[in-house]
């Protein structure tokens, strides 16, 4: 269907009807965002390539040297910085799951219209740059000062309102949040798709928070109310809901999937007999403490043994078990819980926007013998 205006903010997000498959436009989005294949969480750090990807615009065309990031608003001195000055600051390096807030949506039912993602919105990258803190410091922020916006270089309409990509975090940012201006991805410069020649990245957030081709930062003195904080990422049941916002990763753990898949269907092929299950988990809440394993569609659980968090403290844990597999049909399914006292629910937890839906992965397998 051709659009005929560029939308109108006051009509909600759409939700799909009941028996409404995945249209053309959600394909397309789909196509250009793809996300991890989950065999590729038997890497620690996930290779660039195979880290997901979200985008709403277009890649911007970026160079290095002539990259300039402004430090603006409520600071004493305001900055004009070049990578040149940033790489000249003491560097850190993070290990950091990011994980879309929209991943699951289209397991929700029914299904909010957006970029569709079953459960493979998530990478673990190291990530190299300065601390936020230090540029903080550097510009000198105002007492009024409430909250920092950081702006992209991206630039699109949604919903009819024509925006830079801009998110907002509540200050001070705090020293043990690790948020990072990040001009490195596992040790080489950010690929042109995760935000060259510089982001941000928000450890234990949702995604929408790291925002990418970072050029401004301003410090505002009342709560920023753009469209991706105040319209976009909330928790709504209703369109006149408020809503609360999205904020922190809630728990999840994926299974690798199991032997290997048929091409169509993706149904996990097995041998009977002991089949390693190994998987990655992870919370924005804190390390995970326990992750269960049911191989009977979610009726009965049995626990992994899951890796405690080591040195880093935003990544991933790797957790396995063993399951001994029957000849038949069976729907393996994984949840996660975090020491903030945080399960994964069963069930889907359904808003609107389709966000934070850490409904556990059920995946189908078949169990047969090799054909002779
Ligand atoms: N400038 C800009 N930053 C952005 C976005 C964007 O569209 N523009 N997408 C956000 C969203 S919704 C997510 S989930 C993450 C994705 O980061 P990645 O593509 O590096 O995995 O980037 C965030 N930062
Ligand atoms: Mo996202």
């Amino acid at each position: 269907m051709e659009p005929t205006s560029l939308g109108d903010v006051s009509a909600p997000g759409r939700v799909a009807a009941a028996d409404e498959g995945i249209s053309e436009e959600e394909l397309a989005l789909a196509a250009r965002n793809h996300g991890l294949p989950l065999e590729a969480m038997r890497h620690d750090v996930t290779p660039p390539g195979l880290h997901y990807v979200l985008v709403h615009y277009d890649i911007p065309m970026a160079e290095e040297n002539a990259w300039r990031l402004s430090v603006s608003g409520l600071v004493r001195t305001p900055l004009e910085l070049g990578l040149a000055d940033l790489r000249a600051l003491p560097a850190v390096t993070h290990r950091v799951t990011m994980e879309c807030a929209g991943n699951g949506r289209a397991r929700l039912h029914p299904r909010p219209v957006s970029q569709p993602w079953l459960v493979e919105a998530v990478g673990t990258a190291d990530w190299t740059g300065v601390p936020l803190r230090t540029v903080l410091a550097a510009a000198g922020v105002e007492e009024d000062a409430v909250e920092a916006v950081f702006t992209g270089a991206d630039h699109g309409v949604e919903r009819g309102v024509e925006q830079d990509y801009r998110r907002s975090l509540p200050l001070p940012v705090d020293a043990d949040t690790d948020v990072l201006l990040a001009y490195e991805m596992n040790g080489g410069p950010l690929p042109p798709q995760h935000g060259y020649p510089l982001r941000l990245v928000v450890p234990g957030w949702y995604g929408m928070a790291s925002v990418k081709w970072l050029r401004g930062i301003e410090l505002i003195g009342s709560p920023f109310t753009g469209f991706q904080q105040a319209v976009a990422y909330r928790y709504r049941q209703t369109p006149e809901d408020a809503g609360e916002p999205v904020t922190h990763i809630a728990p999840r753990a994926l299974l690798i999937p199991p032997g290997f898949p048929d091409f169509m269907s993706r149904v996990r092929v097995v041998r009977p007999g002991p089949v390693k299950l190994e998987g990655r988990a992870w919370s924005g809440y804190g390390p995970v403490t326990r992750v269960e394993v049911s191989a009977d569609d979610g009726r009965t659980w049995v626990d992994a043994e899951v890796t405690p968090r080591g040195p880093h403290r935003w990544g991933w844990q790797p957790w396995h078990t063993t399951w001994t597999a029957v000849a038949g049909h069976h729907t393996l399914s994984v949840r996660a819980s975090d020491a903030d006292g945080h399960t994964q629910p069963v069930e889907q937890p359904w808003n609107r926007g389709g966000f934070g839906n850490n409904a556990t992965q059920r995946v189908p397998v078949l169990c047969h013998r090799p054909d002779v």
